[in-house]
C-alpha cells in the first residue's frame, strides 16, 4: 500500500509541473477568487497566507485550470491540497517549492463550469498565490455562496494536524495537515468556513500572544478580525501547560478570553480540551474557567484521548470533529452534513473500523500500526470475512484500538479469525487502564486462541475492575500473532456495557420498546434484531435535535437492552419532558417516545 501510494504520488506530481503556459491569466484580485482564513492581502496581486486551513476556491467553465504559486523565503516547501470538484477522496497534497511555480491543478476535464479548492496544511511558510491560467476560451465564474458559518480555532500541534496521516506519531512536514484535521472535519460537518491558528509546542499563554498575528513570528501586520467575523471560536490548548500550577493555567485562560471576548464580542467562544494523558490536564477543570467567565455565550466541552500518542492520526480526529460538531449543534442549533467514512476512534464500546473496510481518505485506519513490520490491511475481496479487506498480522506483529471504558463496565469482543496453517496461534488482550497514560493496565486478560485454516468467530468476555485506585479510563483490544504464525482477522465488534443479548428465541421481526415509561431518573431499552447488521440507536428532543447515542456499531442478530441514564453527549442531565428514541438497523427503524419527570 505504501509504496503504490507513493508511485502515484510522484506520477501527479509529474504531470503538474512543467506543463504549458495557459492562454488567459486571472489576477489574484480577481473578485471570482474566494478566499477563506487568514490572508494578508496588502498587495492584492500577490496574497499570501502563513496560517493552515487559509484557502482559495475558484470556480469555472473549461477543462482545466493552473496556478503559479511559492513558499515564500522559510527555506521549506509548504504543503498545500488541492480538491477538484468538492472530490475530496481523490484530492491530492502537493509541495509547493519556494519560488514561484506553475502547477497544472485539473486538466483534461468536460468543458463545464468546474470548481478548484486549495488549502493550506502546513505552517512552515508563505504560501503566495502570483496567478491563475485558464486555456483560451474558458473563464473564471462568480463564486457560490460561502458556508453558513464561520469557525476560528487556536491551538496546539494536535490541532494544527501534527502527524495527522501518521498511527505512529511521525511529524514529517508531509505528515501534517489540517483539512482531514478535526478542525477542517468539523467546519464541513457544520457548513463552516475556517482558520486555524496553531502551532505545536503552542501553551495557552503562547497561543494568546500569536493570535492576533498575520504571520507567526513577526508582529507586523496585526490581523483584522473584522476581515473573518466568527460565529464560534474554539480554543484547544493547554496540553503544554501540564505540570504547571492549575491557578496559573486558568490565569492564562481567563486573560485569553478577556480579548477573544473583545475581538470576538457575538461569537460563541468554547474551550475545548482533551480528556486524557494526565490528572493535570486542563479538561479536567476548563469547566470551571467557562463558570467563572459568566458569559452565556461561552461553553466547554471535552474528547477522550485513548490513543497514548502526542497527537492523533485521521481517524482520531474524526472522532474528535464529531464530539465538536455535536457540541455545537447541541449548544447552537448548527445542523450538521451527513458524515462519510470518517467516523471516528472507538465509541460508545463500538471498536472503530473493525471490518478494516472504512479508511479515511489518507490512511487513517483506527487500529494502529498498520506500518510496522508484519502489520497490513489485506485487500481480498474473495478471501475477506466481510468486505474486501481484512486485517493480516504475521509472526510477532500486534495491532491495537483502545475504547472508552469505566468502572465495572462489562466488554464482549466478538471477532472472526483464520490462521495461514492450522494450529497458528494468535494472543488477544483486552486490558483496562486510568486516564494517565504510559502506565501499567490496572487489569490484563489474555487468550491465546489456536486457529484453522478456515473463518471462525471467536468472543472473548472482560469486565473492568471497580475501585482501584484510579478509575477506569479505556479498554484497549490488542492481537499479537504467535512465533512464526499467520493470522488474519476481520469483522471485529466490541458491545458496550450492556449490550450482551438477552436470552431467549431469536426474533424474527425488528422491534423497540422503552421501560419504565415515564421514567427518573434512566430507561431501559430494548431493540430485536430480525438480521445482522449495523445499528444506530440515538435520542432526541421534540425539536428534533440529536441528544445522545445510545450505541453505534455492527450487531448480531438478537434481543439487546440498552439503558439511557437522562444524560446528554458530555454527561449533562437533561431536563425533565418528552424524548425519543430512535433505531435505524438496515431495513428496520422506529421511534419510541419516552417521557422524563425529574
Ligand atoms: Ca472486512
Amino acid at each position: 500500500m505504501k509504496f503504490i501510494l507513493v508511485a502515484s504520488i510522484l506520477g501527479f506530481l509529474a504531470a503538474l509541473v512543467g506543463s504549458p503556459q495557459a492562454a488567459i491569466s486571472i489576477d489574484p484580485s480577481d473578485p471570482n477568487i474566494l478566499y477563506t482564513g487568514r490572508w494578508d492581502s496588502s498587495n492584492p496581486s500577490q496574497p499570501w497566507s502563513y496560517w493552515i486551513g487559509s484557502s482559495i476556491i475558484v470556480e469555472f467553465e473549461g477543462v482545466g485550470i493552473e496556478a503559479s504559486m511559492g513558499a515564500g523565503d522559510s527555506g521549506r516547501p509548504d504543503y498545500l491540497r488541492v480538491i477538484v470538484d468538492d472530490d475530496l477522496a481523490n484530492s491530492m497534497k502537493i509541495p509547493v517549492p519556494l519560488t514561484a511555480t506553475t502547477f497544472t491543478l485539473a486538466s483534461g476535464l468536460t468543458d463545464t463550469a468546474h470548481k478548484i479548492e486549495i488549502i493550506k496544511e502546513t505552517d512552515i511558510g508563505r504560501w503566495t498565490l502570483y496567478s491563475l491560467g485558464l486555456n483560451d476560451g474558458d473563464s473564471v465564474v462568480p463564486p457560490s455562496p460561502r458556508p453558513a458559518h464561520k469557525i476560528a480555532f487556536f491551538g496546539d500541534s494536535n490541532l494544527a494536524g501534527y502527524s495527522l496521516e501518521s498511527e505512529q506519531n511521525e511529524s514529517g512536514d508531509e505528515l501534517r495537515g489540517s483539512h482531514f484535521g478535526y478542525a477542517g472535519v468539523a467546519s464541513r460537518i457544520l457548513d463552516a468556513e475556517y482558520q486555524n491558528i496553531s502551532r505545536s509546542g503552542a501553551t495557552v499563554s503562547s497561543i494568546h500572544g500569536e493570535y492576533d498575528l498575520v504571520e507567526y513570528g513577526s508582529d507586523t501586520p496585526i490581523w483584522d478580525f473584522s476581515q473573518f467575523p466568527a460565529d464560534v471560536v474554539v480554543v484547544n490548548a493547554g496540553a503544554n501547560d501540564v505540570g504547571r500550577p492549575i491557578h496559573k493555567i486558568k490565569e492564562d485562560y481567563h486573560a485569553f478570553l478577556d480579548d477573544l471576548r473583545t475581538t470576538h464580542p457575538g461569537a460563541h467562544i468554547m474551550l475545548y480540551n482533551s480528556w486524557g494523558w494526565s490528572y493535570g490536564e486542563p479538561a479536567n477543570f476548563i469547566h470551571e474557567v467557562i463558570a467563572e467567565r459568566n458569559d452565556s455565550n461561552m461553553s466547554w466541552a471535552v474528547f477522550p484521548w485513548i490513543f497514548e500518542q502526542w497527537h492523533g492520526c485521521e481517524y482520531d480526529h474524526a472522532g474528535m470533529a464529531g464530539i465538536l460538531a455535536d457540541h455545537l449543534t447541541s449548544t447552537l442549533g448548527w445542523s450538521q452534513k451527513p458524515r462519510d467514512v470518517m467516523s471516528g476512534f472507538g465509541k460508545n464500546g463500538n471498536v472503530a473500523n473493525g471490518s478494516f473496510e472504512e479508511v479515511a481518505p489518507f490512511g487513517g485506519y483506527g487500529w494502529r500500526y498498520y506500518t510496522d513490520p508484519g502489520v497490513s490491511r489485506v485487500y481480498d475481496p474473495a478471501g475477506a470475512h466481510g468486505g474486501d479487506f481484512h486485517l493480516r498480522l504475521s509472526s510477532g506483529a500486534s495491532s491495537h484500538q483502545p475504547n472508552p471504558a469505566s468502572d465495572g463496565e462489562t466488554f464482549t469482543l466478538v471477532l472472526w479469525l483464520r490462521g495461514g496453517q492450522n494450529g497458528d496461534e494468535v494472543d488477544v488482550t483486552m486490558d483496562f487502564r486510568d486516564q494517565e497514560m504510559w502506565t501499567t493496565p490496572l487489569q490484563t486478560e489474555t487468550e491465546a486462541i489456536s486457529l484453522t485454516t478456515g473463518w471462525e468467530q471467536y468472543s472473548m468476555t472482560a469486565t473492568a475492575p471497580v475501585g482501584a485506585a484510579n478509575p477506569v479510563f479505556h479498554t484497549r483490544v490488542t492481537f499479537t500473532a504467535g512465533e512464526g504464525a499467520i493470522v488474519d482477522i476481520d469483522d471485529v465488534g466490541m458491545s458496550s456495557p450492556t449490550g450482551i443479548p438477552v436470552s431467549g428465541p431469536l426474533p424474527t421481526v425488528g422491534r423497540l420498546s422503552a421501560s419504565p415509561n415515564p421514567f427518573n431518573p434512566s430507561i431501559n431499552i430494548e431493540f430485536r434484531l430480525p438480521e445482522a447488521g449495523f445499528v444506530l440507536l440515538n435520542v432526541y428532543d421534540v425539536s428534533g435535535r440529536r441528544v445522545a447515542t445510545i450505541t453505534e456499531g455492527h450487531y448480531q442478530k438478537g434481543i439487546f437492552s440498552k439503558r439511557w441514564n437522562g444524560r446528554n453527549f458530555y454527561g449533562q442531565e437533561v431536563g425533565s419532558g418528552t424524548y425519543f428514541a430512535r433505531i435505524e438497523a438496515g431495513k428496520f427503524s422506529e421511534t419510541r417516545k419516552m417521557v422524563l419527570i425529574r
